[in-house]
């Protein structure tokens, strides 16, 4: 069987992704849609051999569409999401808009697809920082309990779209022909800085970025009161997401069996070789699908505390990757 799939933010670099990951895993796709703003209306985009003209929202849009992958904003989402939804077919969204809705499963297919088989036509992709850690989580849950969880992120530009990545570049240029440094999408200089701000502060003077990455882990992994705290940094790298997590487990464990673990989980690689200085580096997630974890060691501060450093693909696994694999789940599982 083959679906009707929309993508709707398909001009932006998640939504992109989206199509390159829905050919290169061979998506089964009867008709495609390429939606985004009026502004790209018209404009041409290649999928394998079919050439697709970009269409704005419109009475009627969604008729025919079994699945639609979102990427435009939680704006959008809030607005166009439910008349996917009315017109009978089901939307994977990458946006903030329905995360903590309780109707809406927020899944990561490796770790909590079971709660796919609820789903009311609203499926939540989960936060890229959130996504790649909890892949690491869920099955250090399962072998030892988790107990606390202290983040602090090292985020890619790219998280926050284009615009953003172009004006690392410009600043970088600017910064090293002494010309004038231009912001727009960053408060600060991102060129040859890091900025401890991803995202709007809130009212307990966290990011919404850290809260996310707070209230997604509870969903995730059904574990509500597990005790998380989390800095995240926007750093001037273009691609790939870099996380220190200082985890506290319930029960004792060796550090070669938390290794093996992560060795046996489907879709994480460890790379992990002090005597060689091997560790996983954001530049390695280009091209690479898996979560990387490394530098595993124990925190002697605590009892049972483990230190770690991990990668990903923030635009792959973090966005476009994790909401084909839901589709594909879907598929596989019957549930569209
Ligand atoms: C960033 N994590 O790196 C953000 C991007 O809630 O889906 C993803 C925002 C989100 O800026």
């Amino acid at each position: 069987k083959k679906y009707n799939v929309a993508v709707v933010g398909a001009t932006g670099l998640v939504g992109r992704e989206m199509l390159k990951t829905l050919s290169q895993r061979d998506f089964p796709i009867d008709q495609l849609k390429v939606i985004a703003s009026e502004r790209s209306e018209g404009k041409k985009i290649q999928f394998e051999d079919r050439e697709l003209t970009v269409e704005s929202v419109r009475e009627g849009t969604f008729e025919s569409i079994d699945i639609a992958l979102f990427s435009a904003g939680s704006g959008v989402s809030k607005e166009v999401a439910p008349q996917v939804k009315s017109a009978g077919g089901i939307v994977i969204d990458n946006s903030n808009a329905f995360r903590m809705d309780p109707d809406a499963p927020l899944v990561v297919p490796e770790v909590n697809g079971e709660d796919l088989r609820e789903h009311q036509q609203i499926i939540a992709n989960p936060n890229c920082s959130t996504i790649q850690m909890v892949m690491l989580l869920k099955p250090l849950a399962e072998k030892f309990g988790l107990k606390r969880l202290v983040i602090n992120t090292y985020q890619a530009v790219s998280g926050a779209g284009k615009k953003a990545v172009d004006e690392l570049i410009e600043q970088t240029k600017a910064y090293l022909n002494k010309e004038e440094i231009k912001k727009e999408n960053f408060n600060h200089q991102i060129a040859f800085n890091a900025i401890p701000q991803i995202d709007v502060f809130l009212d307990n003077d966290y990011t919404k970025e850290e809260m996310k990455m707070v209230n997604e882990t509870h969903k995730i992994l059904h574990d509500p009161d597990l005790p998380v705290t989390a800095t995240c940094v926007r750093i001037p790298v273009i691609f790939g997401h870099g996380e220190s997590l200082n985890i506290e487990l319930q029960n004792d464990f060796k550090i070669e069996a938390v290794k093996e673990l992560f060795s046996q989980t489907k879709n994480v690689e460890v790379i992990d070789n002090p005597a060689a200085e091997e560790y996983p580096l954001q530049i390695d997630t280009e091209n690479n699908d898996n979560v990387l974890v490394g530098r595993i060691r124990r925190d002697n501060s605590v009892e049972n505390g483990i230190n770690l450093w991990l990668t990903a693909n923030n635009l792959r696994k973090g966005a476009a990757l994790n909401a084909v694999q839901i589709a594909e789940y879907l598929v596989e599982n019957n549930l569209v």
